[in-house]
């Protein structure tokens, strides 16, 4: 049997297409660029753990945050199943800075040949979870996915996943 136990993980982008990930700097997938995000806290919505876990993380407060994705993790040998609500936020107030947790750093998400992509490095996917692959083309396309990723230990880059576009 499992339990499903609810996290967020949020993207800031802007309209010129850049997007902000974070350095994980220590805990749970630490080395790694990601969204922000953490579990939700018993009596708190999704999307006000979303927030706080953006404010205490990057330090930014979003003011527009819309839900894009929601993807479950299975990891072999636990019992838990992760329940990640994914948002992208398009405006916020302050600018992202590093924290105790994350150091964010801008990628372009647009290829690096594109007339208007921004001169940033692109999306460093060999330096994220290894699902983000999966996933992150619905994101950049701004479409919905719902999906559900196994991880076989002990190879953690061994995943399964599968995504669709989909209502969450
Ligand atoms: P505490 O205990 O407060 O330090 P908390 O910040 O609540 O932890 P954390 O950082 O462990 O939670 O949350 C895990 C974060 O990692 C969530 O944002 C979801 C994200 N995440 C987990 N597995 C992922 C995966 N396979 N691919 C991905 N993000 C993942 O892109
Ligand atoms: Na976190
Ligand atoms: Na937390």
């Amino acid at each position: 049997t499992s339990s499903l136990k609810q996290y967020t993980l949020v993207f800031p982008v802007t309209a010129d297409s850049k997007i902000c990930l974070g350095m994980k700097k220590r805990g749970f997938g630490a080395g790694r660029y990601n969204g922000f995000g953490g579990k939700v806290e018993p009596g708190e919505t999704v999307f006000e753990a979303a927030k706080r876990e953006l404010l205490e993380e990057a330090n930014i407060v979003a003011t527009k945050m819309p839900q894009c994705g929601r993807i479950r993790f299975a990891f072999e040998n636990s019992p838990v199943l992760m329940d990640v609500y994914v948002y992208r936020v398009e405006e916020w107030e302050r600018e992202p800075e590093e924290t105790e947790e994350m150091l964010p750093k801008w990628y372009s998400m647009l290829p690096s040949d594109h007339p208007s992509s921004p001169s940033l490095p692109a999306i460093p996917f060999d330096n994220m979870w290894p699902d983000d692959d999966l996933w992150f083309r619905f994101f950049l396309a701004k479409k919905s996915f719902v999906g559900r990723v196994d991880f076989n230990k002990p190879a953690e880059s061994d995943t399964e996943g599968k995504m669709e576009d989909g209502s969450m």
